[in-house]
């Protein structure tokens, strides 16, 4: 029998909670998860995911050496004939085409400040073809910034305070199910819960009230509910005087909405309307939770500014239980995304020109590229053919290439397109600092077993390629950690510099609070702005985006009302309880749970197609199609339909078959369900 030992780690997954776990392992392996009560986030309650990590990290079906495509199979290869094969290949592409011909894609598939060693590889490299904007939530974020001045928010555990909640495009029983957590408990003193969603949810059971806007109206709505606040008189006056700019420009703008033409376009009723402004303006205080739902909209990031401006009418900012609970990057202490650089096409900061196209058109703008075409690319830490909008253009463009890299830990829709895949490490095989956008901790990712078979973590993989390219050692040696746990633990302690508080010993014993922390954020009415206050009127947004620069209501171009609507069904595809995104899917633990992909469609819908539950329908626009099993749910808002992203290709109904590349309107993220579709019985 071998010893068990325990160690305490953090989930690296692109995920609200971000958990503090417990590892137990025994002979270099991973047996068991627990909890770990030291994060006051998430002291309880690890999701099925978090669970299955132990499943994940010892399945069969892990790649765990390195692969190549022969007569489409893969064939398993050395270490030494992938680094000489890939190392011609970059020399070649370098030398005939310039270093742009090559594309570094990588997303968000592991948290970690580690990651930059691989934007350093490719620096020394010579620059490549990289992206910009992200998949995720850039547009709630850029409005968030230019509004308030950073994204921060209260302490998590402080929504125990609010007396009124509102989540608005949000599902935390699925997305985020240690905010239940405190919900309950604000619940329990007596605080009211408003859930604002086209669907009923896991989360949206426990509410008080849950309105069900047509997707992509909010931002009317919410102006509705501004006009009939500031009509009633029943604004904050004296925050408003203090903090806030533009407040009278804003008040003019709302004379011009209608509140029965606003009813008709949200889809929302009158009474309705103004019962959400009778308690968003006397019920205090309210904390207000806008999820990313809801900013996947081609009007996403003014949509957003609609929302906020609730919560500035009211004076909803800087006290306990009153909150704009977006995004809170107090704990992201080593990153420039207060300032989103990297959300902008790259400027040369260094010297070395990055090309930068968009994530969100990837496939499109892949497509495109000339002087030089894309010959290559790289793809680590993401599955771009599953998860960004357009598969057919993106599969296309993979395939137009001569030459395709994959780093991966399973045989991934993208994976599958490579031409050589690497073994990626898990999150228990490498010790890596990473940071929460939801809790307020700087947390060690533990390296807590050798990486299994022939696996190398990144950072590995970058100094022996970097070697054979023939890189100089003194650049290696300031660019890419050595390849042993004594250095990858020198690496980050240096990086901790900067903060005495915390040291790598500290975060081995469990997590530590981030030391800029705020736990009432704004309370100091410090707004990082041009003018130092809130701005309901940004002169930046206008400037930046040529949006309008007053919180104001756009149709969502595809969107059920916009102009490109040619299909009648809204295809809405969030995120999902056991999954995160592509992940998690393909273990059998999961499966046991969720074992086939299906669409939910709504009862009205489903009759007046001849439709019965667990038909098979064919979801189809000019995009493309697909065949899914449905779901008759009579609690969905008609005319929608939806498929949770993250299903796979190989499985038959990856949602992203079916949506456009596009940009919301600020931060260049992706409008993922603007997305209209039509759908028949087969
Ligand atoms: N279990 C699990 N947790 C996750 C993830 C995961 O994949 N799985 N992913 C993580 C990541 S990266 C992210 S970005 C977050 C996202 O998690 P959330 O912020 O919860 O976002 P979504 O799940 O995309 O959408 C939330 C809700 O928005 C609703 N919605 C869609 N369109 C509209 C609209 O126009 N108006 C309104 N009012 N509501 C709308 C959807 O019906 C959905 O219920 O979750 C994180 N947590
Ligand atoms: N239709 C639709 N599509 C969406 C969304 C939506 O709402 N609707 N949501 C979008 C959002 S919010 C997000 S955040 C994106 C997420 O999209 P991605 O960022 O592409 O994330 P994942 O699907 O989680 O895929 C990450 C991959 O990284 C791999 N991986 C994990 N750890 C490592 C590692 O250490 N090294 C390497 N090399 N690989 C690793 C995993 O095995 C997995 O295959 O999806 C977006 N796609
Ligand atoms: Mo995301």
């Amino acid at each position: 029998m071998g010893s068990k030992k325990i160690f305490s780690t953090a989930c690296p997954r692109n995920c609200y909670s971000t958990c503090s776990f417990k590892v137990w392992t025994e002979d270099g392996k991973v047996i068991n998860i627990d909890p770990q009560p030291l994060n006051l986030a998430t002291p309880e309650g690890i999701c099925l995911k978090g669970l299955s990590y132990v499943e994940r990290v010892n399945s069969p079906k892990r790649i765990l050496h390195p692969l190549k495509k022969v007569n489409n199979d893969f064939q398993q290869i050395s270490w030494d004939e992938a680094f000489d094969t890939i190392t011609e290949k970059l020399n070649h592409y370098k030398k005939n085409y310039s270093p742009q011909s090559v594309l570094f894609y990588y997303a968000s598939g592991m948290s970690g400040l580690l990651n930059g060693v691989s934007s350093n590889f490719w620096r020394m490299f010579g620059g490549a073809t990289t992206v910009y904007g992200n998949l995720c939530w850039p547009a709630g974020l850029e409005a968030t910034r230019l509004t308030l001045g950073e994204n921060k928010h209260n302490v998590p555990w402080d929504l125990e305070n609010a007396r009124l909640i509102v989540v608005w495009g949000k599902n935390p029983a699925e997305s985020n199910i240690q905010q239940m957590i405190p919900i309950e408990k604000a619940q329990q003193k007596g605080a009211k819960l408003v859930f604002i969603d086209p669907r009923r949810t896991a989360s949206t059971e426990r509410a008080d009230l849950l309105v069900q806007p047509i997707p992509g109206t909010d931002g009317i709505l919410a102006l509705a509910i501004a006009k009939i606040i500031i009509e009633k008189g029943l604004i904050d006056h004296d925050f408003i005087e203090k903090h806030v700019l533009g407040f009278d420009a804003f008040k003019e703008s709302l004379i011009k909405i209608d509140i029965e033409q606003a009813s008709k376009e949200c889809g929302v009723s009158v009474p309705f309307i103004q019962k959400l402004a009778y308690d968003i303006s006397t019920i205090k205080p309210m904390t207000l939770i806008p999820g990313y739902g809801m900013q996947r909209y081609t009007n996403g990031g003014q949509t957003t500014r609609c929302l906020l401006a609730l919560s500035i009418i009211t004076g909803n900012i800087g006290k306990p239980g009153a909150c704009w609970h977006y995004a809170d990057l107090q704990g992201d202490i080593f990153s420039e995304i207060k300032e989103p650089l990297s959300y902008f096409p790259p400027e040369k900061p260094d010297g070395i020109f990055r090309r930068a196209i968009s994530t969100a058109r990837l496939g499109e703008d892949m497509l495109k590229l000339t002087n030089p075409e894309l010959k290559m690319a790289w793809v680590e830490r993401g599955n771009p053919v599953t998860q960004n909008p357009d598969s057919n253009k993106v599969k296309e463009a993979f395939r137009k290439l001569e030459f395709r890299v994959v780093v991966e830990q399973f045989m991934t829709d993208t994976a599958r397109e490579a031409d050589i895949v690497l073994p990626a490490k898990t999150m228990f095989e490498q010790s890596d600092i990473i940071s929460s956008y939801w809790n307020p901790y700087v947390q060690l990712r533990q390296k807590v077993i050798e990486p299994r078979g022939e696996v190398k973590p990144e950072t590995e993989i970058y100094y022996h390629l970097a070697k054979r390219m023939g890189f100089s050692d003194a650049k290696i040696e300031n660019n890419i950690p050595y390849p042993s746990d004594e250095a990858i633990e020198n690496w980050l302690s240096e990086k901790l510099k900067p903060f005495p508080e915390i040291t790598l010993e500290k975060l081995k014993q469990g997590p530590v609070l981030t030391p800029v922390l705020q736990e009432i954020a704004f309370s100091d009415y410090k707004f990082n702005t041009p003018s130092g206050k809130i701005e309901l009127y940004s002169e930046t947004a206008n400037k930046k985006w040529g949006v309008n620069p007053l919180p104001a209501y756009e149709k969502a171009i595809e969107g059920k009302t916009g102009k490109e609507a040619e299909f009648p069904f809204n295809l809405m595809s969030p995120n999902t309880k056991n999954r995160i995104h592509s992940q998690f899917g393909n273990l059998e633990s999961i499966k046991a749970v969720d074992p086939e992909p299906f669409a939910t469609i709504n009862l009205g819908d489903a009759k007046a197609k001849g439709i019965n539950d667990n038909d098979f329908i064919r979801v189809f626009n000019h995009r493309g199609e697909l065949t899914i099993k449905a779901r008759i749910d009579a609690s969905l808002r008609p005319g929608n339909i939806v498929i949770v992203n993250g299903y796979w290709h190989q499985e038959g109904s990856c949602p992203n078959t079916l949506s456009k590349g596009r940009e919301t309107d600020m931060g260049h993220g992706s409008a993922f369900h603007d997305n209209m579709v039509d759908y028949e019985k087969i």
